[in-house]
């Protein structure tokens, strides 16, 4: 028998299942249903994972030639990742309705099953075009308490602004596979060890360093920014001398950017942009990536805006809807708010 995997005193090893359920503990009127939850989506993560870090050997690796509602390529993984999420939530009875960033509507708890007080909405695989370069990707998700009464959830449950969020998180398939959450008890993250499979505490209470060490950005799109935008680059850059310059990092993998800026500090920032004009709201989508993204950074200490307000404080028209984002340490987001302030309104 081999005992390599017993690398740690196992009574110092915390699962991801007993930190939530601790967690929960603290609320006296709590059921179980969102400790329970929280780890169907840890076990879909687990799922994920052990396709994406065997892409190119499980032939999964490429496009379907199929276009998403966002009108880009849908990968198999995608696709994929989607499809275990769903599936493995829609039995439960923890559910009203789910949202994916892949599809148009609402997807319904099938009606053989019992419907939940919970919404669950995901982005199943964002920065999926980075999986052929053997890039990080990530799954971003959020849970919202449903506000109809009963029978199945409805676009109204769906459509809640930010600040109503229960709980959000991420997993990002890096070089290692973690687990970062919160349910407004601060941030919390789990790496997942192979060997046992399952998902270990590994970074409990995460705050942003005060520090910052990285901007992240597309470059490449500056011509098409406003001069408010172009200004806050530069004075990222130290540029007008009001700060040290900051290192640029930019993946274009929304969960590995943001996940790297939180641990070391820094701001990540996707601005609207003149570059297409039916997305003049830049790219990123309000309910599937900002607003879950925003929560994270709140509770770590940080702060994330569309340049004007707090993103928690957007009130969703639309499933889909997109919003600039900037995100990251407090001081640097406020400033991105400061020079749109001064120079673009
Ligand atoms: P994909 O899922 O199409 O790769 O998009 C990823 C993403 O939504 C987000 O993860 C990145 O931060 C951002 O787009 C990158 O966009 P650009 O390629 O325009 O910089």
């Amino acid at each position: 028998m081999t005992t390599d995997h017993i690398t740690t005193d196992p009574t110092q090893i915390i699962t991801i299942e007993r930190y939530i359920f601790e967690e929960q503990q603290q609320h006296p009127d709590a059921t179980g249903t969102l400790t329970d939850l929280l780890y169907d989506i840890a076990l879909a993560g687990k799922v994920i994972a052990s396709k994406t870090t065997r892409a190119g050997l499980a032939e999964i690796l490429g496009r379907t030639n199929e276009i998403n509602v966002q009108g880009e390529v849908v990968q198999k993984l995608d696709r994929f990742a989607d499809l275990t999420i769903f599936r493995l939530n829609d039995h439960t009875g923890r559910l009203a309705v789910m949202g994916s960033e892949e599809h148009e509507g609402l997807l319904h708890i099938p009606e053989q099953y019992p419907i939940g007080k919970y919404i669950l909405l995901f982005d199943p695989l964002d920065g999926s075009s980075n999986i052929d370069f053997n890039i990080p990707v990530g799954t971003i998700f959020s849970i919202y308490h449903r506000v109809t009464k009963s029978g199945p959830g409805t676009m109204l449950d769906v459509l809640q602004s930010g600040r109503n969020l229960v709980a959000s998180g991420y997993i990002l398939y890096g070089s290692s596979t973690m687990l970062v959450y919160t349910t407004g008890q601060g941030v919390h993250g789990f790496t997942l060890d192979h060997t046992v499979g399952e998902f270990l505490l590994s970074h409990p209470h995460i705050m942003i360093p005060d520090d910052p060490d990285y901007f992240s950005v597309n470059l490449g799109y500056e011509k098409y920014w406003t001069e408010g935008v172009r200004n806050y680059t530069d004075f990222l850059q130290g540029i007008d001398g009001l700060i040290k310059s900051l290192s640029l990092r930019y993946v274009g993998s929304l969960v590995a950017d943001f996940h790297r800026n939180l641990m070391a500090g820094g701001v990540f920032y996707y601005p609207a942009d003149n570059r297409d004009p039916t997305k003049p709201r830049g790219k990123l989508r309000l309910l599937y990536e900002a607003a879950p993204l925003a929560f994270i950074a709140e509770q770590a200490g940080g702060y994330a805006s569309d340049g004007i307000g707090s993103i928690l404080d957007i009130q969703p028209e639309d499933l889909h809807e997109r919003t600039p984002l900037y995100i990251g340490n407090r001081p640097l987001v406020e400033k991105a708010e400061e020079y749109i302030r001064e120079y673009d309104t």
